[in-house]
């Protein structure tokens, strides 16, 4: 079954503990959550405070996308738990092995993140350190981007590499403008995850996010 989680860099603070409260009642997945450190993309985004105040308002488990540099010396500094996703850059470290191995004893789900012009081939020697890849369909640091087009044709060629390698248990999701339009194709494709911003959960008021999270559960069914 598809699975939906949530891009909090979209939700507006003031709305916070409403929103979590929508979220909770439509049983969304995961709380993606945009960690960025100004280096490795233009932009400060989520960091250690806001992940531990969102931990007390819910339970819901956290999808961690970590755009900062070297991300390896940062692990400790997050509070993962083992229900959480935590997706590394492949372009963010010259030891993409290492930090996915540093990352196992948090007992996390560990996924390589790529950006839109990074060729597929880099997942080849990562197959067995990973349980999913976070395919980038935007160049990350901002919501409310449009799709780079090259990227839908990507994930057709990551489903068929995995399948090709016997490996199809790694789960695929994807990241930036999934629009429900955009949403049905990656689904058709083999996505699992669908990460939800401004292109399809986040508009209009917090009223009008269930309605907006069922037409976008439907989209990508
Ligand atoms: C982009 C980031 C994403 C955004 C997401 C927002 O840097 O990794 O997770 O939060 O793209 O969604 P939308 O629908 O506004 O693109
Ligand atoms: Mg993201």
């Amino acid at each position: 079954m598809s699975k939906i989680s949530a891009s909090m860099m979209c939700s507006e603070l003031i709305d916070l503990k409403e929103t979590i409260a929508v979220f909770e009642d439509k049983k969304i997945d995961y709380l993606h959550i945009d960690v960025m450190d100004g280096e490795f993309v233009p932009n400060f985004g989520l960091g250690v405070d806001y992940i531990r105040g969102l931990r007390k308002l819910t339970d819901i488990p956290l999808d961690l996308h970590l755009m900062i540099r070297d991300p390896e010396y940062k692990l400790q500094w997050i509070g993962i738990k083992e229900t959480d996703i935590v997706s590394i850059h492949y372009e963010s470290t010259f030891q993409v092995q290492r930090v996915l191995d540093w990352l196992k004893p948090f007992g996390c789900k560990r996924f390589l993140a790529i950006n839109p012009a990074t060729p597929i081939y880099v997942l080849e020697e990562v197959l067995d350190y990973i349980d999913g890849i976070n395919l980038l369909m935007v160049n990350p640091g901002f919501a409310g981007q449009k799709i780079v087009p090259s990227t839908l044709k990507k994930a057709e060629r990551v489903k068929k590499f995995l399948e090709t390698n016997n490996m199809d248990n790694i789960e695929i999701e994807v990241d930036g403008n999934i629009t429900p339009e955009n949403g049905a194709k990656l689904k058709k494709i083999g996505a699992g995850i669908f990460v939800a911003g401004t292109s399809s959960i986040f508009h209009g008021s917090v009223d009008e996010y269930a309605k907006n999270i069922d037409s976008f559960r439907e989209a990508i069914k």
